[in-house]
């Protein structure tokens, strides 16, 4: 079969080149990205590839010592290999300075996922470069956390099913996952998604450049998260990359705004993909809206490239797909200002008005008086909200529930009961009459420790925005609004985790009007009225 002469599941829309003009707006946008902070150094680049280099001798080091574990003979321990490849925004080229860096260990199948847990962690912990060493074997894709030289680590390890690995190996042939456990086929995918992507696009600068901006947008707007119902690394990549198959010769620049007018009239749930599914020859699920109901109900899939392929979007929501929507339809016109040179791509990179935005707001706070206990809870907090907005949803009582993707997270330290307890209640500094002892005056509470019997309380908060639906109000025209069923229930939910500690965590939900936000949510920009979608009021 004779190979098409163009990536993707469609030809191209148009595959002439970009303007003098469109390529200025593109150079326009890199300066302006770099302005923005968005490139490492060169020293931090360096140090990158010095500390892959140091890791990757480790981890044949790690072979052998498994090797000599399970009795083979010295003189063919140290042939068995073990290779070291990168993956998430690293791999993509598209980090920011100070972005972790995710690697993974592929290893030989002598070597057991335990030993990577026992004899490389023991390695890693004898290294003086190494801080916040994390192990979490036990997770969908276990990894071990740490910082090495300063530079945040995720380090995953995948066991191939061949007695070698050697300096060339390569990850693409599907054959590789034949008999291997579904823990390396799940550690492995990271990696050979962004291979794959970085296969499929024809201009690998221009897609870069295009990603770099797309990915500040959306985290300016306050939509980029995997875990909130939102879009994660991985499908605004892909999302780019469909973008650039579409126009193999434009500019960075025309990637950009046609990715605004294509996304905006897209019609979902037509999946979004960079290539043919492969159906594959093992028994791994592939993404198939057509045989399972729980692919059907995707609603705005975007399907990975390698097999076996899976929707990379499947935490959208009824409500974060609509505030994705109004995002982007908000993009266009920034997009076409810009294009017409109405507007610079500062433009582009605006923060969100979220707390400006609604009326009434929910705030998740959860305290712990045990930092390391707060921090684990923190990240189940965060991934079960979606399990909150599901629950609001299902009230029938909102038209819009907005997660918002950032937490407010703080240390306060806690002189008095009394003051504790406010903290641990959300309570905003103005809000608290004993907090002018502790938190701002410098003689009383600066640092928590020296407090004799003082506590300091770590506080995450996240925030939910709400838009009603005109159904509840009553015959006087007032709105009589009862959550406690749902709050209630998610509440249970948090407090059924291992992780909960009933001692020295608290967990409290208020809902706010939009005055009654606390003055740290507005940061530095001045607290200005409601702007809003919900005029209703
Ligand atoms: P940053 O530049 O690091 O913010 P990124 O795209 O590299 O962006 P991450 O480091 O969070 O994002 O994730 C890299 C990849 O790791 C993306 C996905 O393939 C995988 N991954 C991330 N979180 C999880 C998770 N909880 N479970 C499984 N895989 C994950
Ligand atoms: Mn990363
Ligand atoms: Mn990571």
């Amino acid at each position: 079969m004779e190979r098409p002469r163009y990536l993707g599941v469609t030809p191209p829309v148009d595959t002439t080149p970009s303007s003098a003009e469109e390529e200025a707006l593109a150079d326009e946008l890199l300066a302006t990205l770099k302005a923005q902070g968005q490139f490492e150094s060169d020293s931090e680049r360096r140090s990158r590839e010095v500390i892959l280099g140091k890791i990757d001798k480790m981890l044949k080091e790690f072979v052998y010592r498994a090797a000599i574990k399970y009795k083979r003979p010295e003189s063919v321990a140290r042939s068995y290999g073990g290779k070291i490849f990168t993956f998430g925004s690293y791999r993509l080229g598209v980090h920011g300075a100070g972005a972790d860096l995710d690697t993974l260990c592929v290893v030989p199948s002598h070597v057991q996922r335990s030993d990577f847990f026992e004899i490389m962690v023991e390695m890693l912990r004898e290294r003086s470069e190494v801080t916040k060493l994390t192990p979490v074997p036990e997770t969908h894709v276990p990894v071990i956390k740490m910082e090495f030289s300063g530079v945040d680590i995720d380090m995953t390890v995948a066991v191939l099913q061949q007695p070698v690995v050697p300096e060339d190996q390569d990850l693409a042939d599907n054959n590789l996952l034949r008999n291997m456990d579904p823990v390396s086929v799940r550690s492995l995918n990271g990696s050979r998604v962004t291979d794959e992507i970085l296969r499929l696009v024809p201009s690998i600068p221009t897609f870069r450049l295009a990603l770099r901006c797309i990915k500040l947008w959306a985290k300016r707007r306050a939509i980029y998260s995997n875990s909130m119902g939102f879009f994660g690394g991985v499908a605004w990549a892909m999302l780019v990359a469909r973008i650039c198959q579409l126009y193999p010769n434009k500019s960075a620049s025309i990637i950009v705004t046609r990715f605004f007018h294509i996304l905006l009239r897209w019609n979902w749930p037509t999946p979004i993909q960079l290539k043919t599914i492969e159906t594959g020859s093992g028994n791994l699920h592939v993404w198939n809206p057509q045989t399972s109901l729980s692919d059907a109900a995707h609603r705005m899939p975007i399907i990975t490239p390698a097999y076996p392929s899976m929707c990379a979007t499947h935490t959208v929501s009824h409500s974060t797909k609509q505030l994705i929507v109004r995002e982007i339809s908000h993009g266009v016109g920034v997009a076409d200002r810009i294009m017409r040179r109405e507007a610079t791509w500062d433009a582009m990179f605006e923060k969100d008005d979220f707390f400006r935005t609604y009326k009434f707001y929910l705030q998740v706070n959860v305290a712990s008086t045990d930092a390391e206990a707060h921090n684990l809870m923190h990240g189940f907090l965060e991934s079960r909200l979606r399990q909150y907005v599901t629950r609001l949803e299902h009230t029938g009582m909102f038209v819009l529930i907005h997660p918002y993707m950032n937490s407010f997270d703080r240390e306060h330290p806690c002189a008095t009961d009394e003051d504790e307890q406010q903290v641990r209640a959300g309570l905003a500094p103005e809000e608290r009459p004993a907090a002018s002892n502790t938190d701002g005056d410098g003689a009383g509470g600066e640092a928590p420790s020296s407090d004799k019997d003082g506590k300091t309380v770590s506080l995450t908060t996240f925030y939910l925005g709400l838009l009603l639906t005109d159904r509840d109000r009553g015959a006087n025209g007032k709105r009589c609004i009862d959550l406690s069923l749902p709050t209630q229930d998610f509440i249970m939910l948090i407090k059924d985790t291992e992780l909960w500690d009933n001692d020295h965590m608290t967990i409290s939900i208020r809902f706010l009007r939009q005055e009654q936000l606390p003055d740290e949510v507005f940061g530095d920009g001045p607290r200005d009225r409601l702007r809003s979608p919900d005029s209703k009021g």
